[in-house]
């Protein structure tokens, strides 16, 4: 299963805009269980234990059968490859998800 480490305490203003809100979002979408982990802001962000999953300390992470995976976008790839909901299989519907991320403005 899935192991979501994300902040412990986090101030309602800025609940939404958390990087975590993403992973959690995908994660919702496509009807995975998964585990929290919280974190304290400060000391435990810099605990070797974190700092091996994350390297700038920060969150989200997730961890699944012994994979380690930072930043909130990769983490939400890595969870719509699992599903067809967020990311359908069809070869025009696959495709624009990685011209998303490669497309560059021409302006
Ligand atoms: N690019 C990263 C950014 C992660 C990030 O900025 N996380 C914030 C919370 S939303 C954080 O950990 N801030 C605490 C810090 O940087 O010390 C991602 O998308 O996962």
């Amino acid at each position: 299963m899935i192991t979501l480490t994300t902040y412990k305490l986090v101030p309602d203003f800025a609940a939404p805009l958390m990087r975590a809100f993403r992973v959690r979002w995908a994660l919702e979408e496509v009807g995975l269980p998964y585990n929290v982990r919280t974190l304290a802001l400060g000391p435990e962000q810099r605990s070797p234990e974190h700092l091996a999953r994350q390297p700038f300390g920060q969150a989200p992470t997730i961890e699944e059968d012994g994979l380690i995976l930072f930043e909130s976008g990769a983490i939400a790839l890595y969870v719509a490859e699992k599903s067809e909901k967020l990311l359908p299989r069809t070869a025009s519907s696959a495709s624009v998800l990685p011209r998303g991320c490669s497309q560059r403005s021409i302006r």
